[in-house]
């Protein structure tokens, strides 16, 4: 099996690798000034690496149901001094945004990964990713994120999740991405009900047995909690056990705020199901 290709960097995909989530949102970090916030959100990328995080994904718009919109000048301010000072300290840096703009500041910047919940699909988004080694990951998402758990509707969803991600996949390679550096992600929770998510989740070798390696991030999601009952706040173990089942079921990447719980729970599953080696 070849290494994911990530920017400079190689993933090995002998193992799952794991995701670590920083979001610098001003909710996220305290506004004790500008700098105050990068420091802080610094320092906890280098705890997500320390801890066991291969890459770590740094969003500067909130796609939560709900969240008021942000403009593309102030993401681009937002991510570029984490994404800026993270690739002088040698961190992966992966950037979870829609925008092509956003985009194209941060791959100047050195970001190894763009982590797009719209799959390329803003104009010049496709062109941009053909003039750089960085890796993409390509979401499934049904609407938009402020109205897309309204009424999502599907026939049959697991079929219409992976064509919609091949079809796409397809495109970017047509573009000029090359296979070694997509990466394939069905979006839990982006115009998904809990049927649909289970259905999704139960089902994921549909999507793991093909060419491409599959990212999943169901940590501390709203699913999770209507399963078990727990709060936001309170979402850690089924987090992990969502984490499991998915690594289990074939998927290779987990987008995850809970870094080092996940790492233990993958150690057990890499000396039971893994090689010796990675
Ligand atoms: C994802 O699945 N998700 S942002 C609501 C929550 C907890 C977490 C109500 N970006 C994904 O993490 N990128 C986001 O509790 C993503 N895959 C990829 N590739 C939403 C999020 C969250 C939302």
């Amino acid at each position: 099996m070849t290494d994911f290709q990530c920017g400079s960097y190689r993933l090995p995909r002998g193992r799952p690798c794991v995701m670590g989530i920083l979001n610098v949102t001003p909710d996220s970090f305290s506004d004790g000034g500008h700098h105050a916030g990068t420091d802080q959100a610094v320092a906890h990328a280098e705890q997500m690496i320390l801890e066991g995080a291969d890459i770590v994904d740094v969003g500067g718009e909130s796609t939560r149901p709900g969240a008021l919109p942000v403009s593309v000048v102030e993401e681009i301010s937002r991510v570029v001094p984490v994404v800026r000072a993270l690739v002088r300290k040698n961190i992966p840096v992966s950037v979870d945004t829609r925008h092509r703009d956003v985009m194209d500041a941060v791959l100047q910047e050195g970001a190894s990964m763009i982590n797009d919940i719209q799959a390329l699909q803003e104009p010049g988004a496709l062109s941009l990713l053909a003039g750089y080694e960085a890796a993409i990951c390509l979401m499934h998402m049904q609407g938009e994120p402020g109205t897309m758990q309204r009424n999502p509707l599907y026939g049959d969803v697991v079929s219409e999740v992976w064509a919609f991600l091949h079809a796409r996949a397809r495109i970017a390679e047509q573009s000029g991405i090359g296979r070694s550096r997509i990466l394939l992600d069905p979006g839990f929770g982006f115009g998904k009900t809990l049927d649909h998510n289970l259905a999704l989740l139960r089902t994921l070798e549909t999507g793991t047995r093909g060419d491409y390696p599959v990212l999943v991030g169901m940590s501390r999601k709203s699913f999770l909690g209507h399963l078990t009952g727990q709060g936001t706040g309170d979402r850690l173990v089924p987090s992990v056990a969502a984490a499991l089942v998915a690594v289990s079921r074939g998927v290779w990447m987990l987008r995850v705020h809970d870094v080092a719980p996940t790492c233990q729970a993958l150690k057990i599953w890499q000396a039971v199901n893994g090689g010796t080696d990675s």
